[in-house]
Parts: C-alpha cells; structure tokens; sequence
C-alpha cells in the first residue's frame, strides 16, 4: 500500500475544509481556539473555569472533542454556554470536517468565541488544521518537562502555552523553569502563562490573554485586503 499519498490527499482535503471554516469564521468575526494536550492536562478544567468567570452575556460556544463518552460535554453544558461533544469513536484527533458538521445547526453570527477542546493526544492533533485563529497547547507540571522537545510540533506551531496544575509544583519533581526554556528552544517567544485550574491562579493573566487576542483578532479583520 502506498501510505505517503494516501496521508497526503486527506491531509490536503483536510485543508480545503479548514481554509473555508477559517473564512466562514472571519466573515462572523468568532475567534476560534483550538486547545490539545495530552489526556488529563485539564483542557476541560480549565474551560470551565473560563466560563464559569464570564458574565453568561458572552456569545462563547464549545466544542469538545474525545473518542467515547460524553462526559466533557456534560461538565461545560453547566454553564449555560452552548456545547457540542464530538465522539470520534477512535480517531486520535478532531479534523475539520467534524468541525464543520457539528457547526450546521449553529448560527456564526451569534458568536464572537468558538473553544474547541481536542482530543486528549499531543501528537495528531497538532497535523489538523481546523480553522483555528490559534491552537493553544496545555502542559501540566506531572507531565514532565522535556515534553516541548520530545513533542515540537504541537509546541512549535501553537501561539501559547498554559502550564497548568501550577497548584502541584511543591509535590512533584517538575521544573518550571526548564520546562519553558525547552518550549522556547523549540518555539523562541512563546507566550506562557501558569495557571491552576484548581485554585485560579494565572487566571486573570489568562482571561486579559483572551481579551487582548479578540481585540487583535478583530483589528487584523478590519485591515483592508490588498
Ligand atoms: N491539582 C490540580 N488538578 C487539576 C488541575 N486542572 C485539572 N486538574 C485535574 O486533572 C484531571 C484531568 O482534568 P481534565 O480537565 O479532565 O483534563 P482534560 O485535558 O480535559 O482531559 P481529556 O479531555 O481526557 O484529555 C481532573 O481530575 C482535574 O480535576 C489543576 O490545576 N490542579
Ligand atoms: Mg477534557
């Protein structure tokens, strides 16, 4: 079997979908974040935090992506938001055309934030473009710090890093320091925030992060096209 060509064609199909979501989603003004981590980091943690600080007037929406149950999706729907599960039911990562399905009965226009929760894996999400403005990756401090070297890519190609379970540090043989160091070595100026979803630290800086990014994001729709 010929694998290389076969990757190939659904990787660029993949592109054609994500290109026209990317477009749909400037047109609409909804700034779309594409959170992935490995399973447990607190993708879910810390998407409930967020919205349980918002006022319930923001035109946030999720969609949670993981390959059985709808447990994700239970624990946000709290909140009032709207909230989507997708189950993959054994794909390792969301792609665009799940994306696009899952968005049919959602009006655009209704929002300004889309979250998008991958499934837990730090690898095949990072090769699925699904229209994002930006993938933000989540590390937590039990996970070790050479993961930005061992996993580059999804390192490389996202805008920030949440260091999360920060609440943990005095309990596990984690070094904070080294483990940005390594995600600036593979990834020079990245933003990195520490957070506890658990105690709310570095929330503040994360909340004012998603602010100044929709205000950017709104700017750069409003630049002329040439
Ligand atoms: N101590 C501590 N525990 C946390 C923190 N954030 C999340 N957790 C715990 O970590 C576990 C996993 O969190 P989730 O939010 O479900 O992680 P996830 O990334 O959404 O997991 P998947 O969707 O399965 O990939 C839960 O037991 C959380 O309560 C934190 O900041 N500190
Ligand atoms: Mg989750």
């Amino acid at each position: 079997m010929n694998r290389v060509p076969l990757e190939q064609k659904v990787l660029s199909e993949n592109d054609r979908i994500a290109a026209s979501l990317r477009e749909r989603f400037r047109e609409h003004d909804v700034l779309c974040l594409n959170l992935i981590s490995s399973p447990g980091s607190g993708k879910t943690s810390l998407l409930e935090r967020t919205l349980g600080a918002l006022s319930g007037d923001e035109r946030v929406a999720v969609l949670t992506g993981d390959i059985q149950t709808e447990n994700d999706a239970a624990r946000l729907r709290r909140f009032g938001y709207p909230v989507k599960q997708i189950t993959t039911g054994g794909t390792c990562h969301l792609d665009a055309r799940m994306i696009d399905r899952h968005l049919a009965d959602w009006k655009l226009e209704d929002l300004d934030i889309l979250f998008i929760e991958n499934v837990g894996n730090l690898v095949c999400p990072s090769s699925y473009d699904l229209g994002e403005a930006a993938k933000i990756v989540v590390l937590s401090v039990a996970e070790g710090e050479d993961k930005p070297l061992k996993y580059p890519s999804i390192f490389f190609k996202s805008e920030l890093l949440i260091l999360n379970k920060i609440d943990l540090l005095p309990y596990v043989p984690f070094d904070a320091e080294l483990a940005e160091e390594n995600a600036r070595r593979v990834h020079p100026g990245m933003k990195i925030l520490r957070v506890s979803c658990l105690t709310g630290a570095g929330f503040p800086e994360w909340l004012t992060w998603l602010e100044d990014r929709r205000y950017d994001y709104q700017q750069l729709l409003a630049e002329p096209v040439v």
